[in-house]
């Protein structure tokens, strides 16, 4: 296991400097922002990051994501170009060290939030969400703006997208991811690199856009369409674990920790069917638990990479919603400090 923290480059007001400083970090998970999604990164940008981080005794090995690109989903003509681009960057990658790349099939939408600073009772305050809000919502009516929208679709464009994947429906969905791997994976062989799709943020339908990366069903059979380990998962259990249905050791134990090359370890306090609120890291402070979740990893031979995610804003930091330094540094040492109890304890 090694312990890795996001950074969001060289504009992240999180630095290298501080990231370094988390008692025994290991590496960055990063990406090149400055490119569009479907274009090919310079190999010069790539290096930029690799050497930025290993200056700071840092290592780069976790990529955290290389978009796919709406058409790809959606399975039109110029999707053919847009995964060659893809192979490419797995290429590039690959030859820069990269051993993980991180990504997700969420049409349209990213993680969804309906609140960025819900108050805690003890003062800090942490991204939320609430399904009653969303569902009052209608995105390709109204002009309000939800964190995890991509703002740069007009009204019109989402109204037309919001369509097309009515049309596609979940099977044509799962058809297009399959394309895709069937694609990608043998490049990510041939390049040293396992894929790791990180699951849907929350795991149900949103806006009546079809989401596939949901449950323990659903990935087994994603796992399945392209049976190689370069074909894995990011586990992120904050994601998973907002779905009550979702029992997160036993679906680690099921898929086993060969097709898990990355995990996302953060928790959520439930606070309705469908509602929560991110909370700090330990067992204590959230429903998940945390110890259950990180032993099952250790029993399934679980050898990638973990981070801290969202962290709550506390003493006042202010920054980049749920990526400040200070709650994911101790989030960062809690999980260090759980997974040496565990391993310890299993020798
Ligand atoms: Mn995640």
């Amino acid at each position: 296991m090694k312990i890795t923290f996001r950074w969001y480059g060289e504009k992240d007001p999180v630095t290298l400097d501080h990231i370094r400083q988390i008692p025994a970090m290991t590496g960055i998970v990063s990406a090149v922002y400055d490119v569009p999604a479907g274009e090919v990164w310079p190999e010069e940008s790539i290096n930029r990051i690799k050497t930025a981080a290993n200056s700071h005794g840092l290592e780069f090995e976790v990529v955290e994501s290389v978009p796919v690109h709406e058409s790809i989903k959606l399975g039109t003509p110029d999707s053919g170009r847009l995964i060659d681009n893809y192979c490419e960057n797995v290429k590039r990658l690959g030859k820069a060290g990269v051993k993980v790349i991180c990504y997700n099939f969420m049409p349209v939408f990213d993680w969804l939030r309906s609140e960025l600073e819900t108050q805690l009772p003890d003062g800090s305050n942490a991204l939320s969400y609430k399904h009653s809000t969303v569902l009052s919502m209608n995105p390709a009516e109204s002009e309000l703006s939800l964190p995890g929208w991509d703002e740069s679709y007009s009204k019109e464009e989402l109204k037309g997208l919001l369509k097309k994947y009515e049309e596609l429906d979940e099977e044509g969905l799962w058809k297009n991811v399959q394309r895709f791997l069937e694609a990608v994976i043998p490049v990510a062989e041939e390049s040293g690199v396992k894929m790791a799709i990180h699951p849907d943020d929350p795991p149900w339908p949103i806006f009546g856009l079809p989401r596939i990366i949901t449950q323990l069903h659903n990935l087994k059979r994603f796992l399945k369409l392209v049976d190689s380990e370069a074909n894995g998962l990011t586990f992120c259990i904050g994601s998973l674990g907002a779905g009550r249905f979702n029992n997160l050791p036993e679906m680690i134990k099921e898929i086993g920790g060969n097709r898990i090359h990355f995990a996302h370890l953060r928790n959520i306090k439930l606070t309705g069917e469908m509602d929560f609120e991110e909370s700090g890291h330990p067992t204590q402070c959230g429903s998940l638990d945390m110890y259950a979740i990180m032993k099952a990893l250790y029993d399934s031979g679980f050898d990638g990479y973990i981070r801290p995610d969202h962290g709550r804003m506390i003493w006042g930091e202010k920054g980049r919603y749920g990526y400040g330094l200070y709650d994911r540094a101790l989030g960062a040492t809690y999980l260090t400090g759980l997974w040496e109890g565990i391993s310890r304890a299993g020798k």
